[in-house]
């Protein structure tokens, strides 16, 4: 089912439900090759999700900035490339929303355990904002907050679990957004995790 969310934003509810088992495996050969770390922000934190990236490029935050780099900066090596099945099902999930075309070329994975979350922030280090941004649910539920234009907009909360897909495009691209803290909790697929793999076309 397509659910509207807000102007620009859609929740297309078990979507990735039939794929979710292929995606697991995906988060595997990926992280078995660029393990997930906790990336530290400009100001010196650490984030409190853990982070693996696949595709041509992969997001990076350290002392220096934000930005999108070829290489794992662990390693020195190419970030792995993006498994087929994470490619269609962004492809596909994009185009359901009325996104034709979409072909990310970033994947970030975030991986959250009991008590980690994610601030407000905006997705600004893409280079095109007319793209659209896919973002996939995978293992124990959490609430996601859609805020507006500014900080200080009040957001809406909106709780997303295994399977849920959201694309956001158009009017919805430059919103405040984050992830409230994660429950601890069990899942038969992810144990006691939620992963997030969101899509993007950076350049
Ligand atoms: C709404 N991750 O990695 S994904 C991120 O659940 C990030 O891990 C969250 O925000 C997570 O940057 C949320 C959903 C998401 C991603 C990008 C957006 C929502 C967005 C860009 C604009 C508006
Ligand atoms: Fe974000």
């Amino acid at each position: 089912t397509v659910e509207p969310l807000m102007d620009g934003a859609v929740v297309l509810r078990q979507f990735a439900l039939p794929n979710a088992e292929s995606l697991m495996a995906g988060i595997e050969t990926v992280t078995s090759e660029a393990p997930f770390r906790h990336m530290k922000t400009p100001g010196g934190h650490a984030m409190s999700a853990a982070m693996s990236c696949c595709g041509d490029l992969g997001w990076v935050t350290d002392s220096r900035g934000y930005r999108y780099q070829a290489e794992d900066p662990e390693s020195g090596r190419p970030w792995p490339a993006m498994p087929a099945a994470f490619r269609e099902l962004a492809r596909s999930a994009a185009e359901t929303a009325g996104f034709e075309g979409f072909e990310p070329d970033a994947c970030l994975i975030n991986r959250y355990q009991p008590g980690a979350r994610m601030g407000l922030h905006q997705d600004k280090d893409e280079q095109d904002f007319t793209q659209p941004i896919v973002s996939v649910s995978l293992g124990l539920p959490m609430v996601f907050q859609f805020g507006g234009l500014k900080r200080s907009e009040r957001p809406i909360r909106v709780p997303l679990g295994h399977g849920d897909v959201v694309v956001w495009g158009g009017p919805a691209r430059m919103r405040y957004h984050g992830v409230l803290t994660l429950k601890a909790g069990e899942h038969p697929q992810t144990g006691g995790y939620r992963y997030n793999l969101t899509f993007r076309r950076a350049r």
